[in-house]
């Protein structure tokens, strides 16, 4: 058993796809071990994504993430980590392959409406980053 870390992006929250995004979740065998719902500021969204700080769409990224509410989750099960990120496809949705959820709901490679940890030593931070150890269940 492992635990990864996932974001219900602004865009899919305001078409409310949560429910649907957390039912793919788990259709895959993944627990959600902790999830809430948070609206990020722009130093917040800054702070998350630090490791894009110096590329071109940093300042948009962020802006887009800081825009609307979010919902943030630990998924735990075994592989989670790369099964979550098998289940969310390519970054760029064009790219994404059928059956997932990019592919399926995402609106642009910036609205890609979900995400997830891209490594376990990302997991640990991004979950730290959200969440103490007394919310994940
Ligand atoms: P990932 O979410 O698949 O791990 P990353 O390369 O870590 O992809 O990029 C983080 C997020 O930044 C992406 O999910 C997407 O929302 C956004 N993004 C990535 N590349 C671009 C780009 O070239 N233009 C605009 N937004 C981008
Ligand atoms: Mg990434």
């Amino acid at each position: 058993m492992s635990r990864t870390f996932a974001i219900i992006k602004p865009d899919a929250v305001e078409r409310k796809l949560t429910g649907k995004i957390i039912s793919w979740m788990e259709n895959a065998g993944l627990t959600v071990v902790a999830m809430k719902r948070l609206h990020l500021t722009k130093k917040q969204a800054e702070g998350f994504y630090a490791e894009h700080s110096a590329r071109g769409f940093f300042g948009d990224l962020t802006s887009y993430m800081s825009s609307g509410p979010c919902v943030v989750a630990v998924l735990e099960g075994e592989n989670a980590q790369p099964k979550w990120r098998d289940i969310m496809g390519a970054t760029n949705p064009a790219n994404a392959a059928p059956g997932t959820i990019r592919k399926e709901l995402a609106v642009d490679l910036e609205k890609n409406s979900v995400h997830g940890s891209d490594s376990e030593t990302s997991a640990a931070r991004e979950i730290a980053y959200f969440f103490s150890e007394l919310e994940v269940v």
